[in-house]
């Protein structure tokens, strides 16, 4: 990696499970309990915001219990960006703080944050660390507006794409970490990273739906495979 300079890495659920949060299409993943129609869509949001709220009410709840911690595949890429000369950009799928929490800096939530909720009238984005209800008025704006998980659900676009976009066209180094590369725009980013001339390596528990496109993949667990990358 000697000559490496800038570094882009893509993390998925995968990178948090052995911090204890679910994944979503494992066996034991969340969409193996519920339908994506029912709580990850505008449409479900505008049919039963309650439902919805609750979902991801749920899953606040989870990442805010102190035994959910960032684990050594976090710290390591913390230490990366921390040890490493060139930019190095975390772009991440997840919507929980583990990156942050573990020292990283440059980090993109491309589907937004748990922790953080978005007015549906004036758009103000505000932290939140409770239960979100349908009645929670958003104080900035005539009150029209009410509190929805400042997440990106699909049909939405992707947050930061801009930004990540021109990542990409300049990596040298490319790397796809606990994704099972289902998910767009996301799982077209390795594709953007090779004709921009990176390397990519794919680092997940089993190949992804893109395996074939990664110049490397190993596989097994984040907490063994990221802090070894690193090293
Ligand atoms: C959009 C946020 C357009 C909320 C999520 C082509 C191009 C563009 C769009 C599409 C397209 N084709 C289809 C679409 C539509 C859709 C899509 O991709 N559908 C799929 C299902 C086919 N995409 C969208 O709707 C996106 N929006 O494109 O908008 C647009 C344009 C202009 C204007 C308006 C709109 C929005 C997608 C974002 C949806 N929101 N989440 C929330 O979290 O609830 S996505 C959802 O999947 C998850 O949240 C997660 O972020 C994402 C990816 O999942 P993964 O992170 O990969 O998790 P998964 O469980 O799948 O895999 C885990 C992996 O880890 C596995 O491989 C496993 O082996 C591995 N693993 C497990 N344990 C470990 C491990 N690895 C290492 N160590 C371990 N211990």
């Amino acid at each position: 990696m000697a000559d490496m300079q800038s570094i882009v890495i893509l993390t998925g659920a995968g990178i948090s499970r052995e911090s204890g949060l679910a994944t979503f299409r494992d066996a034991d993943g969340i969409w193996a309990t519920v339908r994506i129609e029912d709580v990850a869509t505008p449409e479900a949001f505008r049919r039963n915001p309650a439902r919805v709220q609750a979902f991801y009410n749920a899953r606040r709840r989870q990442l805010l219990d102190p035994a959910v911690q960032p684990n050594a595949a976090h710290i390591a890429l913390a230490r990366l960006e921390r040890d490493w000369p060139g930019p190095v950009l975390v772009v991440t799928q997840n919507i929980d703080d583990l990156h942050e929490r573990a020292g990283t800096r440059g980090l993109l939530h491309m589907h937004g944050e748990l922790l953080k909720a978005r007015c549906t009238g004036c758009g103000r984005v505000v932290p939140v660390t409770e239960e979100l209800t349908q009645d929670f008025a958003c104080a900035g704006c005539d009150g029209t507006g009410s509190l929805r998980p400042d997440v990106v659900w699909f049909g939405e676009m992707p947050m930061h794409m801009a930004e990540i976009e021109q990542a990409l066209a300049q990596a040298d180094l490319f790397v796809s970490i606990g994704t099972s590369g289902n998910v767009y725009p996301a799982a077209g980013f390795v594709d953007e990273a090779r004709r921009a001339g990176a390397r990519t390596v794919e680092l997940n528990l089993e190949p992804s739906e893109g395996a074939r496109l990664f110049d490397e993949a190993r596989h097994g667990p984040a907490t063994e495979l990221v802090p070894a990358f690193v090293e």
